[in-house]
């Protein structure tokens, strides 16, 4: 397994439309390998396969604590089926976009078909955390960041503080942080 570098905003592949995964097979499952050392490394809760600079529609998941036993999740070609009406709000962050974290509201459950590790289609109906990050990291997969859900003021100064980063070469780097105690996410006021 090999930690791979995370590509950072303003990076425009980040803004790819990502490709299905044809078949499941050894590269594949390697390139998920590769994403979950990278994704525990780094640290972080979820990695979609073009923060990798790979633009396959594959992304990893683990919402496991620090004090539990890890529960790395693979979602292949996943697709949302349906979002409830129901929303909530969570103060996501991004491993592309070091340091900088803001309020998205998103549908609060969705269901999601998608292929496991196992090359077999699997349905899955999320709410809570798990809704929240899937929801991120397909956003990955169709070139759409958290900065997309924010106010356009917010967003402009967040591209603009990385674009200067960019250009100095002193992009910041994402602070190694322990497993906080995360928050669930919670309702959306009306
Ligand atoms: O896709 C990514 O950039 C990963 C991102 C996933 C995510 C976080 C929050 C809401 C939705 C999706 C991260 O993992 S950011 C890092 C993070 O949340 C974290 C890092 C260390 C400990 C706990 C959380
Ligand atoms: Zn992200």
């Amino acid at each position: 397994m090999a930690i791979k570098p995370i590509i950072y905003l303003p990076d425009p592949k980040l803004r790819l439309v990502s490709e299905p995964v044809e078949r499941v097979d050894g590269e594949v499952l390697a390139l998920a390998d590769d994403m979950l050392a990278t994704m525990y490394d780094a640290p972080g809760i979820g990695l979609a396969a073009i923060q990798v600079a790979v633009p396959r529609r594959l992304l990893v998941i683990d919402l496991a604590k620090e004090e539990e036993a890890r529960a790395p999740q693979v979602f292949i070609n996943p697709e949302i089926l349906w979002s409830s009406d129901e929303r909530s709000v969570y103060e996501e962050g991004c491993l592309s976009i070091p340091d900088y974290y803001a309020e998205v509201e998103r549908p609060a459950r969705v269901r999601v078909a998608y292929i496991g590790r196992d090359g077999k289609s699997h349905e899955i109906e999320a709410d809570g955390l798990l809704a929240t990050c899937l929801q991120h990291e397909i956003d990955h997969l169709n070139g759409v960041l958290f900065l997309d859900h924010i106010s356009k003021l917010k967003r402009e100064m967040v591209i603009r503080k990385f674009t200067k980063a960019a250009k100095q070469g002193t992009l910041p780097d994402f602070p190694k942080r322990d497993k906080r105690e995360r928050q669930a996410p919670h309702p959306a006021a009306d």
